[in-house]
């Protein structure tokens, strides 16, 4: 007891001291709406404690940003009221997720008037298996308030939030430097560009692609100890195999980028592939951006059975010998894959479907996209909640890094910040800053929707690939 009171008295004393300098305020993050359906009411009557009725909780619904479901029918709102107009409740139910997990539920609060009039909070309390997913709400302090305005009839409409430290996730975006003056120029040792080909069969139809490669000065092709990690880079719509590696545009061009990264000894020198998700790269004109979006979320399954094997048998790479979804899986910490708007977007869904055979993803300005049932675009939460699904049914969870990049002026800047913010919801999966962080994410002040910039962010996050 003493050793208590002496913690207290430490408590107290620190609470005083911080009376004066106090500038830090908690932020509340909304988890849901809970919708209770109610029926009827138990009186009990006056106890020594006041007076005690019950009203039984007989259904409804909740849903948030990373949680939805039904109310069970079954539990009861327990009041205690006193003289004044004081009620004390204590509303005791289990809710269910749509994906089925059972979670108890125990609100207690008070209704009063307060100075401001009519007051009802409560302090929600959760009980979550610990296994599943929405253990984060055993491990939370949680608010909630009646919502008088949502329309709901038949019961209670409920707003629950989360209490938490204000979010500086602004704070945390990366910057990005100016790049050094001798990048702008070409390098001493010039690395080549070569031009592959390859075939696939979509659709019961055979169509022949190219791809452009980088290969780095010291490459030499008999030298089959020496082997090469690979780089796959996407353009964006309406672009092609060229884009990244001989753009008709006098941009900083991202072979002048690896040169020198890898002449000054900032990488090992790497491989880097062009390739296109287009069927044809060179009519790209007709239905681009329709196409572009089914065609970038299946071109894993090309990379997987088409692009990789030919690059193995082409170049020195980790791969060797058959190039089977084994060996592919295998070697797949020496793959990057990035790409540039619809690259971006193919990006993601190479992380997404094709987790097996890469380790690092440079998505550069572009966000996730996904659908409903209606092919209305779903959100950023949503999307990132798929994302976590996706990457968490692999054998790879938590077995990969991101690399984002984009800039304050580009049309992808805010899109692609907004679902790497949902997706730091997504520990341990994604952890997003920290010793162990696998998901990063930077911005250029005033960067653009275009590739001279995004050759720039090249610059800083090929080097932190294979260290
Ligand atoms: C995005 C914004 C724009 C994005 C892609 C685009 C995948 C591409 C637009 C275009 O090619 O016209 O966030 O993410």
């Amino acid at each position: 007891m003493k050793k208590v009171l002496f913690l207290l008295s430490l408590l107290f004393a620190q609470a005083g001291a911080m009376a004066q300098t106090q500038e830090f305020t908690p932020a509340l993050e909304f988890v849901m709406q809970l919708q209770v359906k109610i029926q009827g009411v138990e009186r009990v009557g006056e106890t020594p404690h006041g007076t005690r009725q019950s009203i039984p909780i007989t259904g409804g619904t909740f849903k948030g940003p990373k949680i939805e479901g039904t109310v069970l029918a079954g539990g009861a709102d327990y009041q205690l009221s006193t003289k004044g107009g004081r009620t004390v409740v204590e509303a005791i139910y289990n809710i269910r997720t749509n994906d089925g997990v059972t979670i108890h539920v125990r609100n207690n609060g008070l209704i009063t008037q307060g100075q401001g009039g009519f007051y009802f909070y409560t302090n929600p309390h959760f009980e979550a298996p610990i296994d599943s997913k929405y253990n984060w709400l055993n491990n939370n302090i949680f608010v909630c308030r009646i919502n008088n305005t949502s329309g709901f009839m038949g019961g209670v409409a409920l707003d629950v939030w989360r209490v938490c430290d204000p979010d500086n996730y602004e704070q945390t975006i990366g910057k990005i430097e100016p790049i050094p003056g001798e990048i702008w120029k070409p390098a001493t040792q010039q690395g080549k560009i070569e031009e592959i080909h390859y075939s696939v069969m979509k659709n019961g139809q055979k169509l022949n692609k190219r791809a452009q490669v980088y290969v780095p000065y010291s490459y030499n092709k008999k030298d089959k100890k020496t082997r090469y990690n690979v780089v796959y880079l996407m353009h964006g719509g309406g672009d092609n195999t060229t884009s990244f590696l001989t753009p008709p545009n006098d941009w900083l061009p991202l072979k002048q980028v690896l040169d020198h990264l890898i002449e000054q000894g900032k990488m090992k020198p790497v491989l880097v592939v062009c390739p296109t998700f287009y069927n044809d790269d060179q009519n790209i004109g007709a239905n681009r951006m329709d196409d572009a979006t089914k065609q970038t979320r299946d071109f894993h399954i090309e990379l997987q059975d088409n692009v990789i094997p030919t690059v193995a048998s082409l170049y020195n790479t980790y791969l060797q010998g058959k190039a089977d979804s084994a060996a592919i899986a295998a070697t797949r910490e020496h793959r990057a894959f990035g790409g540039f708007s619809m690259g971006a977007l193919c990006t993601w869904y190479q992380l997404a479907y094709g987790i097996s055979a890469v380790r690092n993803y440079l998505p550069l300005s572009g966000d996730i996209w996904t659908y409903d049932a209606d092919g209305k675009k779903l959100d950023a939460n949503k999307s990132a909640q798929w994302m976590a699904d996706m990457v968490n049914a692999s054998a790879f969870a938590g077995d990969f890094e991101v690399y984002g990049y984009s800039g304050t002026k580009d049309m992808a800047g805010t899109p692609q910040k907004n679902v790497i913010k949902a997706l730091r919801d997504y520990a341990p999966t994604f952890r997003y800053g920290g010793m162990n962080a696998n998901l990063r994410f930077s911005m250029k002040e005033g960067g653009e929707h275009f590739y001279g910039d995004i050759n720039q962010y090249l610059y800083y996050a090929l080097p932190l690939i294979w260290k």
